[in-house]
């Protein structure tokens, strides 16, 4: 029954003359299991519904600036559109609506597993909508079809020298795709802007699905023989074929890795890859440019590399005070860190201000899978005494502690101990979030960003009139 030949003009009629035709509509897109049908019927609905918005509020105001937010790094201004989630300062995050517990309760799983597939994750955030276990295998079996790198990256990588940070490889590969733009291609022979959602839904598919060969690659020729990965496998899921490339057979680990992939995706616009894989977008700079500009951000120790400084900073510490560690003890290093100009890393957030749910939902992984782990043990133990430290200090806005104080302890307890690694893995999952919201920056025909810069001579004078 192909209920998919409906126009979207009549799509848009039957949902104004009938109250109940979204859940219609719903139903009809849990039989189609390709995305891009589903997205071909969706968006124009969607242009539609942000027309008829704008026409009727486009000059209402959503806020205001202060003197202090354009000094303080934009901090709560609103500016940005991100369809594919919302950061709330005490809950969290949501995707397109769903709180982390809830992705992991109704988010199709693996044949036995018990944590969501990254593969739904991303198609709920492409469409707003859990995907069925057909349509998230529909995504697996994609894109372990898309997965072949071309020859030179692989000669690229290969040639890569391994005191090169795996982030600075992982950017300079993804750079390196763009010779495999359909987008870039496309727009060079001069297609028509509706349909530049098309080719950048076309490379972000490719892009997802090559990422894990890459980031595998880099992982091997950095720590291992170098010898080479192994074939990807259409029948097992995305992580599933990471971690075998990777060189990790244990199925707990594989289990960790989905969660991982999913809960490291999308954290609304305004953080540092997020933002930048858009704005470079932007500039209709392909997915492949704009994702590595974003991974290129991701890179800093304020944002994606604090799981890698959190596990430098644990390891000092373990030395220091051993398994058997005292609470004054752990407070002496910690005060000892602030005094010498350093951040606790792993500890405060920009927009949040409770502990972070992807933390949470990690230290539940490590209660039930790994409680008596040593590591484990003292990271729990830093929870309890960093907080009041750093409410103490006075200035931090958030005192507890975001995604990247427990992945870590995660990655260590299972083998995978090279923590200069840890932010590739954090940008394979990135790109499911920042890659959705590009598909639909393009759909809705989002222009080049372009915001308003002052002097503080033009702001003096401008604010002292
Ligand atoms: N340790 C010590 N000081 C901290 C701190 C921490 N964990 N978090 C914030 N502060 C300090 C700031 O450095 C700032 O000091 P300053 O006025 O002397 O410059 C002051 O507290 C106020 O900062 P804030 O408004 O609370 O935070 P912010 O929005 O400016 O920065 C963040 C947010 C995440 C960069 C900051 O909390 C930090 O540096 N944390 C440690 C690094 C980290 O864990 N980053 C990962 C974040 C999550 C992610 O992106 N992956």
């Amino acid at each position: 029954m192909s209920l998919f030949r409906i126009s979207s003009t009549k799509i848009l009629e039957l949902q104004k003359a009938c109250p109940t035709a979204s859940i219609l509509l719903r139903g009809l897109s849990a039989e189609q299991t390709n995305l891009k049908s589903v997205l071909q019927e969706k968006i124009p609905r969607e242009q539609e519904k942000i027309k008829e918005f704008r026409k009727k509020h486009g000059g209402t105001k959503v806020g205001e600036v202060t003197v202090d937010m354009m000094y303080g790094g934009m901090r709560g201004i609103k500016g940005l559109v991100w369809e594919t989630s919302v950061l709330d300062p005490d809950e969290g995050i949501r995707f397109r609506g769903l709180s982390i517990p809830e992705c992991q309760q109704q988010l199709p799983k693996a044949k036995g597993g018990e944590e969501p597939l990254p593969e739904g994750l991303f198609w709920l955030l492409v469409t707003g909508e859990i995907p069925t276990e057909a349509q998230v295998q529909a995504i697996s079996k994609e894109w372990a079809q898309r997965a072949e790198l071309p020859a030179h990256v692989v000669t690229m990588l290969n040639n890569m020298p391994s005191k090169l940070h795996p982030m600075s490889q992982f950017s300079a590969a993804v750079t390196a795709l763009n010779s495999e733009s359909t987008f870039a291609k496309a727009y060079s022979e001069g297609v028509h802007k509706s349909k530049y959602w098309e080719y950048v839904y076309e490379d972000s598919m490719n892009l997802i699905a090559k990422l894990p060969v890459i980031a595998a690659t880099i992982y091997r020729n950095t720590y291992r023989d170098g010898k080479g990965i192994g074939a990807i496998d259409d029948n097992k899921d995305w992580s599933a074929n990471y971690c075998t490339m990777l060189g990790f057979d244990d199925p707990k680990f594989t289990e960790l890795m989905r969660l991982y992939l999913t809960i490291h995706s999308d954290h609304e616009g305004g953080n540092v890859s997020a933002h930048t894989t858009h704005l470079v977008g932007s500039a209709l700079s392909d997915p492949y440019l704009s994702f590595a500009a974003g991974l290129n951000g991701l890179a800093g120790p304020l944002h994606g590399l604090a799981n890698q400084e959190v596990l430098v900073w644990l390891e000092k510490l373990r030395k220091q005070v051993g398994d058997n560690f005292t609470e004054d003890q752990l407070k002496e290093f910690i005060w000892k860190t602030l005094k010498s100009g350093q951040v606790v890393p792993g500890y405060g957030h920009a927009v949040l201000r409770k502990t972070d749910p992807r933390y949470t939902c990690q230290r539940e992984f490590a209660l039930k899978h790994l409680p008596n782990d040593p590591l484990f043990k003292l990271v729990a133990a830093v929870y309890k005494v960093v907080p009041p430290i750093l409410t103490e200090l006075g200035k931090v806005k958030n005192p507890w502690p975001n995604v990247d104080s427990h992945s870590g302890v995660l990655l260590q307890y299972y083998g995978l101990k090279e923590m200069n690694y840890y932010t590739v893995m954090f940008g394979v999952s990135r790109a499911l979030g920042v890659l959705a919201q590009l598909i639909w920056s393009r759909a809705l025909g989002l222009p080049i960003e372009r915001p308003k810069s002052l002097s503080t001579e033009l702001l003096i004078k401008q604010v002292g009139k």
